[in-house]
């Protein structure tokens, strides 16, 4: 054993800081990758304060239905970002665990308070990134509600991660100043061994970057029609599926048949004042409009998609009802948060708004909603309802 090789008996002992001498564990690396980290968890977080936003609508902040293409790049950029975050916290803390054996490891009340800070910033990001990516899969081997917890935890990770910053900021400040090839922290080591530590540190960040650059190429063919050959680690490609569109929840899964089939199915549109209730057919013959609008999972995946149908604010007509009221849409489907969702009155009053019938051409795939479901621009997946049955005036 390493230990014995000098003859003496092995003994465990706690490692010092000074015991890890590659070259890699060096604050220019340090926060050089740190840098990269935190880009990437702000990223993270202000899109995901969009995405709450649309799920979680506020009357002072009110979101518009303009670009179309908004949601879908803000959500991109979210997955992506928490993506290229799982290689880029793998390299921080490789490159800067030797600080874990700091001596002594407390100096003080404040030297403990940043310490813990670092533990809770270490606990709540894997945390982030794990659940985040998981869900990507829709693979929920937990209890807890994915959205709720994965929104409160991102509060606690940026509280911990300002404390870090601000403490740490001199010495990030420092090590940035510093170039990475320029000679070792003490600059007594030897000229070769020194080129030696430069190369070593070089090659550290520009494989945390090759790393960060193929997750990237092997996702963004969720996004991207054209690279979908190449999203071989993303569970859905942009423009695979029925009629061209992936599919998130098929008809089955969300026990809307033989329901969503069956001739008998009636739209309802409920005013406050007056309600009607319409056929297939009937819907098919009033003035029907198109619009080629993305559909933007949460989850990560995009397409955009042709689709036609009636406007919703058309629809709302029928009951005598202007275009300046929120609608809630519902399904058939039984139960299940996704089951329904409201349509904030700046949407109604889009024209692009549809409650579409037909896509990319055809009519709607049972899996893409059939007989009718909500499409409108500028809004997550996960609120372009399926299957709708019923559209109500929100009121109050
Ligand atoms: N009724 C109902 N509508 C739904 C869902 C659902 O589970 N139930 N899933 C939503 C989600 S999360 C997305 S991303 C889109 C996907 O639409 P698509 O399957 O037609 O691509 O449908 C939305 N509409
Ligand atoms: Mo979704």
């Amino acid at each position: 054993m390493a230990g014995s090789a000098a003859g003496r008996p092995w003994r465990l002992r706690i490692p010092h800081r000074e015991d890890f001498t590659s070259p890699v564990h060096d604050p220019r690396v340090v926060a050089r990758v740190g840098l990269l980290l935190g880009l990437a968890i702000a990223a993270a977080f202000l899109t995901g304060l969009v995405s709450h936003l649309h799920q979680n609508p506020v009357a002072w902040l009110p979101l518009p239905p303009e670009p179309a293409w908004g949601y879908r790049l803000s959500q991109g950029l979210h997955v992506g970002a928490g993506l290229a975050a799982v290689p880029l916290l793998l390299a921080k803390l490789y490159s800067a665990y030797p600080a874990l054996f700091e001596q002594p490891p407390v100096r003080g009340p404040l030297h403990a308070l940043e310490r813990a800070s670092i533990a809770v910033l270490v606990a709540t990001s894997a945390f982030q990134l794990v659940t985040g990516l998981f869900n990507t899969f829709q693979w929920y081997p937990w209890e807890f509600g994915f959205v709720r917890v994965h929104y409160a935890v991102s509060w606690v990770l940026m509280g911990s991660l300002a404390v870090h910053v601000a403490v740490k900021l001199p010495t990030i400040a420092a090590a940035l100043r510093r170039r990475v090839d320029a000679p070792g922290p003490d600059g007594r080591r030897p000229a070769r061994l020194a080129d030696e530590d430069a190369r070593t540190r070089r090659g550290f960040l520009a494989a945390t970057a090759l790393a960060v650059l193929g997750v990237t190429a092997l996702t963004v063919g969720q996004n991207v029609r054209a690279l979908a050959p190449m999203a071989v680690l993303a569970p859905r490609q942009a423009g695979v599926g029925p009629q061209g569109v992936p599919v998130n929840r098929t008809a089955a899964g969300a026990r809307v048949l033989p329901g969503a089939v069956d001739p008998a199915w009636r739209l309802t549109v409920a005013g406050p004042g007056a309600s009607v209730a319409l056929s297939r057919g009937d819907v098919l013959a009033m003035a029907q409009a198109e619009a080629v609008l993305p559909i933007a999972c949460v989850e990560g995946w995009s397409t955009t998609a042709h689709w036609s149908g009636v406007r919703v604010r058309d629809l709302l007509a029928l009951v005598g009802e202007e275009a300046d009221v929120a609608v809630r849409a519902v399904s058939l489907q039984p139960r299940g948060a996704f089951r329904q969702s409201v349509l904030p009155a700046q949407y109604v009053a889009h024209p692009d708004s549809l409650l579409a019938l037909r896509l990319n051409g055809a009519d709607l795939d049972v899996d893409h909603g059939y007989p009718a479901r909500i499409i409108a621009p500028n809004r997550p997946g996960v609120l372009q309802t399926k299957w709708v049955s019923r559209l109500e005036v929100v009121t109050a």
